[in-house]
Formats: structure tokens, C-alpha cells, sequence
């Protein structure tokens, strides 16, 4: 009963969400047209942002009233992956023109320098916000001071940093350690005492994902002492990442019976290199996979059998950020943190305290 709730909730939530959301593979180009629209013309869906996202409805009653135009600059980590492909569309469908915004976007490309360039070009163009999804949690002390200085608000988006909080104005993500403890109790509830040999394929280093899913995870593996985990190396949160780890792991190791991959595209990597080596894995094979970020075509691999677990990471965080922005404009106080909740998936004929078992209805209402 509980859970049934809290998958209904999600699922309100991500409906809520995909309003704006103009579907995950398209280009950043699309307009935000479509996405007004629903908000306005579907009820269920409407209804559900009133509970969840207030923001949608501040945006009309305050920036779009008053008729100025809120300058963003979003330095976003890059486009390594599906889930990064549909949080960045779901920050441009949420800072439209249509919705009050002037979003000014920046893909770092995964690269330090490049992403914290960004940020002094946003400073200098006098953003009157800056969103920042850090790439790695480390070196923003400096930049932000800088910020702060200038006057322009704050927002630490997706990932977090080790800065000090009063140099932002809040934080916005999912709970990454708690993501790695779900992968690792419904671990040990799926294997019930058996032997684990688990190689790690993590995310990009330094990164609080990357960070956060890996103290989880080990959180629960030293509880286990039936368990040993051979390896665990970057495969930088791309497919090409995750296939390249993955051989080198079937090189070096002979005998292993899990793979956690730290996303989906890591994990569709680590499946082209077992398929070439001949290693079968899921449901019906030798090896245990479990993903994270439970992305459109990832749970399509769930509902196949081939991806044992996959513990979601929602990216559709941008009305969060709008509303975080809308109260900021209105004078009104805002929270420090903000935890964007998400669920597991668990593959058919798997069923878990832990995690929703698959279905294809599951998947159809997923649309990045
Ligand atoms: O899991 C991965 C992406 O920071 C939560 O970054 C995000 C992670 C996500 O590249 O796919």
C-alpha cells in the first residue's frame, strides 16, 4: 500500500515534470510552445503541478505579469549521457521566453576550466541567476565567492559541491548515497546470503554522483562480508567509457558474478563488451547488472531481463530550479536543499521491498 503510493506519486510527479518536457532526444531548439500549452490545457497534469511545482504557476503570475524577462545562465556538465540529454531539455523548455526566462546554456563538455569560464562569462553578463550542475564537487570556492560578490544569486544544480552553503542560495538533486544503498540492499536481498564478485564501473571522478552512489553502495557491501568487490573503475558516465572498463575487466578478471554500472549508458557499454566476450548476463545469465538512472531505453533493458536492477536518478529538476527562482524574486524564503525523489526498478519475475518490478506500462509512461 505504501508503496503503491509513493510509485503513484512518482509517477504524478513525472507526469507533472514531462509537461514541459518536448521529448529527451530532441535538440535544444525546440520551443516551449507545446509545453504551455499542456500546462494549461491538461487537468490531470495541472493539478499535479499545483502540488509539486508551483513554479509553473509563479512563472505566469509574476515574471510573464510583470512583463521582465529573468536572465539564466545554466553551465551545464555536458552531454555524456541520456539522462544529461533530458535534464538539459528540461531546463530549456522550463526557462523559455514563453515562461519569462532568458536562458543563456553552456556545455562544459565534461571539462573543469570550461564549465567555471562559464560561470565568470555569466558574471560578467550579469546574469540575475546562475545555475550550475558542477561537474565535480571539488574548486568552486573562488567562482562563487565571485558570484557573490557581483551580487547574483546561486543555484548548485544536479550534483553538489564541497563549497561552503552560504556562497549559494540552495542545492538541488537527487540523494546519490541513498541511490547507492538501494542498489546495494536489493543486492543483498536478491542474492539472500550467496557470494558476490562485483566489479564497479563508476562515473566521472570527483563528480558527487559518482561520489555519493559509491559510499552507498559500499555502505552496504561492509555489511556483507560474503562479498568482495574486485574493482571499481571510471568509465566517465558515457558508453564508450563503460565498454572500454568493462574489456579491460573481462581481461583482467575471470570470475565475477555482478557488474554495477554508476548510469544506463555505462551499462549498454559493459553489455557490447560481455556480448563480444561471450559473458551472458540478467535475469537468465552468469552475471548481475545493475544500472543507475533508470532512463527510457535502460528500463526497456530492465523490462528485457537484461538489466537486473536500475535505480532511477530523476532529471527532470528544472522546475524545482524555477521555483527556487520565483521565490527568490518574490522576497519569499527558500529551502536550503531540495531532493528530487526517485525510485528502482527491478526486471519481471524479480520482486523487491526495494524496487517496482517492470512492466511495459512502466516503460510507455517513460519518456526520456
Ligand atoms: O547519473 C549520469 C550523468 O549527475 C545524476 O550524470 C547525474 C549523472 C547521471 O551523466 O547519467
Amino acid at each position: 500500500m505504501k508503496r503503491k503510493l509513493a510509485v503513484l506519486l512518482a509517477g504524478t510527479m513525472v507526469m507533472a515534470s514531462l509537461v514541459g518536457c518536448g521529448g529527451s532526444d530532441a535538440a535544444s531548439t525546440e520551443t516551449a510552445a507545446p509545453a504551455e500549452e499542456a500546462a494549461t490545457e491538461e487537468a490531470p497534469a495541472e493539478e499535479a503541478a499545483e502540488e509539486e511545482a508551483p513554479a509553473e504557476e509563479a512563472a505566469e503570475d509574476t515574471a510573464a505579469a510583470s512583463g521582465e524577462t529573468i536572465k539564466v545562465g545554466f553551465a551545464q556538465v555536458g552531454h555524456e549521457s541520456d539522462w544529461r540529454a533530458a535534464n538539459t531539455q528540461n531546463y530549456q523548455d522550463m526557462f523559455s521566453e514563453a515562461n519569462g526566462y532568458e536562458l543563456s546554456f553552456v556545455d562544459a563538455d565534461n571539462d573543469n576550466a570550461v564549465q567555471l569560464e562559464a560561470v565568470r562569462t555569466f558574471i560578467q553578463q550579469e546574469m540575475d541567476y546562475i545555475c550550475i550542475a558542477p561537474i565535480e564537487t571539488a574548486g568552486w570556492d573562488t567562482v562563487l565567492q565571485e558570484a557573490q560578490d557581483a551580487g547574483i544569486p546561486v543555484l548548485i544544480v544536479d550534483r553538489s559541491v564541497d563549497a561552503d552553503p552560504s556562497l549559494y542560495e540552495t542545492q538541488i538533486g537527487c540523494d546519490m548515497v541513498l541511490e547507492g544503498e538501494t542498489a546495494g540492499n536489493w543486492l543483498a536481498e536478491y542474492l539472500n546470503g550467496e557470494e558476490a564478485k562485483i566489479l564497479v564501473i563508476e562515473g566521472t571522478v570527483g563528480a558527487s554522483a559518482t561520489l555519493g552512489r559509491t559510499e552507498g553502495f559500499n555502505n552496504i557491501a561492509a555489511q556483507h562480508s560474503e562479498w568482495e568487490i574486485l574493482d571499481s573503475q571510471s568509465g566517465d558516465f558515457t558508453q564508450a567509457g563503460g565498454q572500454e572498463v568493462m574489456e579491460s575487466f573481462i581481461k583482467s578478471y575471470s570470475d565475477f558474478n555482478v557488474v554495477v554500472c554508476q548510469n544506463d549508458n555505462e551499462a549498454y557499454g559493459a553489455m557490447d563488451a560481455m556480448d563480444a566476450a561471450g559473458i551472458t548476463y540478467g535475469v537468465d545469465g552468469d552475471v548481475i547488472i545493475i544500472s543507475f538512472d533508470a532512463t527510457h531505453d535502460g528500463l526497456q533493458y530492465t523490462l528485457d531481463g537484461k538489466i537486473n536492477c536500475n535505480v532511477e536518478c530523476n532529471p527532470l529538476q528544472a522546475e524545482f530550479a524555477a521555483e527556487v527562482i520565483q521565490k527568490l524574486e518574490a522576497g519569499e524564503t527558500i529551502d536550503a536543499v531540495t531532493v528530487v525523489k526517485d525510485e528502482a526498478f527491478v526486471a519481471p519475475g524479480i520482486t523487491s521491498q526495494y524496487a517496482v518490478t517492470m512492466t511495459q506500462e512502466v516503460l510507455d509512461g517513460r519518456a526520456y
